[in-house]
């Protein structure tokens, strides 16, 4: 098969489009917006990029294309691919192993067969699209054996691996019967880059524990095929937000207007609390509503002048877990409001569906409190989201301990989410907190987020990936120190 000659490719589980279907059955393709994609297309477009990715539904793969400056390759999956590989492994296995077991890991055969075999497939594309030398980087817990399947085929590129969730203490990662397979699949990568130093660490003990393998500050030391080593190296790289977009979105005139507008349709609130996550057990929203039930019910909070606005974007429907907190969730929902809600007052307004960007900033500028619960996140970009619209430097942000952005807004109000009174305390003192308190942390909380945006992320990761090893150990380890505050502190 002849290569395709691109200099930079990146491979993720998704491309970065979704099909729409016309009315006349047409099918066309529009760019999804995500921040990966705002971070990585300027770097596409100047290094001559392709991404290689599967298109979202099973079946055959379009022929590739090329589309907002980038050429993208679909990688085909069959639909029991997606129920093993997509819906199983990554899906089952990996997501609760890797979010501290908080739902029960399923491990079967079959699923760690599709997962290989998809891996397998991926490599091919991506070995298939990279120019000599070319520089390629992997995303996220789908793909973690692409590294040493791509290296095997083609020893002369440059790979990156990042993480977008967080990587498990060995204690609970050798649960996994794979466990040395997946060391092993990370390894091939020049660079691993996780959220938060303690992902990092975490993963350079597996290395240890798993494959005996000796690993010195953010490095380790793999044995090569010549008889020889390679040095890999797994530091922090904190993702971020297009912080600057979001920012100007928030002070346009249709949001700020939109802003007024659904204050009064809830029902002009003096306070409004806000959620939003996709409908997924690693985000505490049950821990979050059984807190805010609690505190109707003590008489805390007055459901006639406080609301909370609850938004919940449909993920992950087809798996079974998923469809039983949706249950439990508006089962919660409807026994707050059957307690403490009035005839055109609920006491929780409940979204389950995605909302359009200036939607979002609309709900982020109306919140006087956004709630961040997570039992366990890599990121969480909501709460990056919301401090970056808060250009009014109003508003207070309750952030679970749990979250890799916990590391870097410090002046955010920390909560343990299993500590459903702490929380409550945590609640109420955002509900009444002075403005010229709320305004002080948010300037401290804007500094950050503004500062390191998602460009600055990607261009810090894609540099020390070109740096030669033992340079890059020492300017990763700083670079990650300068940008993210306290960030390293965690991981020591
Ligand atoms: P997620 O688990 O999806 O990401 P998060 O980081 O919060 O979690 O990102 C969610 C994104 O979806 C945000 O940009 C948010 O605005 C958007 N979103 C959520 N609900 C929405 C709705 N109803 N309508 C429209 N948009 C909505 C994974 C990891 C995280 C990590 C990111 C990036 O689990 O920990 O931060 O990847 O690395």
């Amino acid at each position: 098969m002849p290569r395709a000659g691109y200099d930079f490719v990146v491979v993720a589980n998704r491309l970065p489009v979704d099909r729409v279907v016309d009315a006349d059955g047409t099918t066309t393709w529009r760019t999804s917006p995500g921040g990966l994609v705002t971070a990585l297309e300027p770097v596409m477009r100047e290094a001559d990029g392709a991404w290689v990715g599967w298109s979202g539904d099973a079946g055959e793969a379009p022929e590739p294309f090329d589309q907002g400056g980038m050429h993208l390759v679909a990688v085909p999956l069959s639909k029991k691919e997606v129920a093993r590989y997509y819906e199983g492994f990554s899906n089952g296995t990996l997501w609760p192993l890797y979010h501290d077991v908080i739902a029960q890991p399923e491990y079967h055969r079959e699923w760690w067969e599709a997962y290989v075999k998809v891996n397998d497939r991926f490599a091919d594309a991506a070995a298939e699209q990279a120019s000599q030398g070319a520089t390629v980087w992997v995303q996220d817990y789908q793909l973690q054996l692409v590294p040493a399947m791509l290296r095997e085929r083609r020893p002369d590129l440059r790979i990156g691996f990042f993480n977008h969730i967080p990587f498990p203490p060995y204690e609970l990662f050798a649960q996994l019967p794979w466990r040395r397979q997946v060391v092993e699949g990370l390894l091939g990568a020049d660079l691993l880059g996780f959220q938060r130093m303690s992902d990092a660490n975490n993963f350079l003990r597996a290395c240890r524990r798993a494959l005996g393998l000796s690993s010195r500050v953010q490095q380790v030391s793999v044995p090569s095929p010549d008889g020889g080593s390679r040095t890999v190296r797994a530091t922090a790289f904190p993702i971020s937000i297009d912080s600057r977009a979001v920012d100007e979105m928030a002070r346009s005139p249709r949001v700020q207007s939109r802003v007024a507008e659904l204050r009064f349709e809830l029902g002009a609130p003096r306070r409004l609390a806000l959620g939003v996550d996709r409908l997924d057990y690693t985000k505490g929203i049950t821990h979050r509503l059984k807190a805010w039930g609690e505190l109707l019910a003590d008489g805390r909070i007055d459901p006639e002048d406080t609301v909370l606005v609850q938004v919940a974007t449909p993920s992950r429907e087809r798996v079974e877990s998923y469809r039983q907190l949706r249950d439990e969730i508006e089962l919660t929902v409807g026994r707050i409001n059957g307690d403490h809600g009035s005839l055109g007052h609920p006491a929780v307004h409940y979204l389950h569906h995605n909302q359009p960007r200036d939607e979002m900033e609309a709900l982020y500028q109306a919140a006087d409190v956004m709630l961040v619960t997570s039992l366990r996140d890599g990121m969480n970009l909501v709460a990056k989201e919301y401090v970056a619209s808060r250009f009014d430097e109003g508003g207070v942000l309750v952030l679970s301990e749990f979250t890799g952005a916990a590391d870097e807004l410090t002046q955010a109000l920390s909560v343990n989410p299993h500590d459903i009174d702490g929380l409550k305390d945590a609640i109420a003192r955002a509900l009444e907190m002075p403005p010229r308190e709320q305004s002080r942390r948010m300037r401290a909380l804007r500094r950050r987020v503004m500062e390191h945006d998602v460009a600055a992320w990607a261009a810090a990761f894609l540099k020390a990936l070109q740096d030669p090893p033992a340079v890059t150990a020492a300017t990763a380890a700083t670079a990650t120190a300068a940008t993210a505050g306290t960030a390293t502190a965690e991981g020591s």
